[in-house]
């Protein structure tokens, strides 16, 4: 049903489409990041495997949005959103958190919403999985040639 066009795949829209209408709307810059991170390139279209894998990841973050939304206002809140990132195994620093906050609250309340939640969660799981493969002597810190920043980078820029 998802493949509106019948070509066997699936592409951006209409993942936006599917998943939209499952409970909530999901700008196409969150639906190409989640592609992004189960396709590994920048080809916005996945077969039916991947379109399950997408499916079920989604009911996951859902899960853990609504676990953290303590006091069930619909959003997440910077507490809330510590809470979250450490549950998935990410300590960020109170000024990356706040930095995060002020990213993806589009609410001007300092909240974020479900969409902005999983891109944000998207996102810094995807940096943190290429920081880490540079990580060699898991310290924390990693060194990166300026080509090798840009391309770990820049998808999560403009997927
Ligand atoms: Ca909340």
């Amino acid at each position: 049903m998802a493949d509106h066009d019948g070509s066997g795949f699936i592409d951006d829209k209409e993942l936006q489409r599917a998943l939209s209408t499952y409970s909530h709307a999901f700008s196409l810059r969150t639906v190409r990041l989640l592609m992004y991170l189960f396709t590994g390139s920048n080809i916005y279209r996945i077969g039916p495997k991947e379109f399950n894998l997408v499916f079920y990841s989604l009911q996951n973050w859902r899960a853990i949005f609504l676990k953290f939304d303590r006091d069930n206002s619909g959003k997440i809140d910077s507490s809330e959103l510590r809470e979250a990132l450490l549950s998935l195994g990410f300590s960020v620093s109170p000024f990356v958190l706040d930095m995060l906050v002020s990213k993806y609250d589009r609410t001007g309340r300092r909240a974020i919403e479900y969409d902005n939640f999983i891109e944000c969660c998207l996102t810094i799981k995807g940096l943190t999985e290429k920081f880490k493969e540079r990580d060699t002597m898991f310290n924390g810190s990693a060194t990166f040639t300026y080509d090798m920043f840009m391309f770990s980078v820049l998808p999560f820029l403009i997927a």
